[in-house]
């Protein structure tokens, strides 16, 4: 064998790389800082956002939109962050029976997302919490939330931070 077998591909590859990363940098200059969404598998995340932590606070709340595009029901089942940045991330449901007063947040283990619908995770409903968060979040701030969806798989999206 001669290195030339091997100097082709690699070219190549070199290439493709260079390729995807000007797609990603001229994505990301297009839609601003603060907008942006992710398609996988015919269902679309987009705007993922937190609000900065109060200054004692170590919980957070993340907002999505999901839309899945699919002729088929899709569910997400699942969230997650790194261990190093929160202890948990949970899928809630906040909801008050009885005013305003007696807002309380359940558990949720699975969220449908209708064939061809929309499920706007916001303040007052789905939301996905953090708890145990190693530091305060701070508006500006970006990280990464994995969801997880029976149909598209593990959508991983970039979560900013916004001011309060
Ligand atoms: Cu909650």
């Amino acid at each position: 064998m001669t290195p030339r077998l091997f100097s082709r591909p690699l070219v190549f590859a070199a290439a493709t790389l260079f390729a995807f990363t000007a797609v990603f940098a001229s994505a990301c200059s297009s839609s601003g800082s603060s907008s942006s969404s992710v398609k996988q598998r015919g269902v679309v995340v987009s705007n993922a956002s937190a609000s900065e932590s109060a200054t004692s606070g170590n919980n957070g709340e993340i907002y999505f939109t999901i839309e899945n595009t699919n002729a088929a029901v899709d569910i997400l089942f699942s969230a997650a962050v790194a261990q190093s940045f929160a202890k948990s991330a949970s899928v809630h449901e906040a909801g008050s029976s009885s005013g305003a007063a007696a807002t309380s947040m359940t558990d949720v283990t699975s969220v449908k997302i209708p064939a061809n619908g929309t499920v706007t995770f916001e303040p007052g409903g789905y939301h996905v919490m953090l708890t145990g968060l190693a530091a305060p979040l701070k508006a500006g701030q970006k990280f990464d939330l994995n969801l997880g969806f029976m149909n598209a798989g593990i959508i991983k999206v970039t979560v900013t931070v916004k001011a309060s």
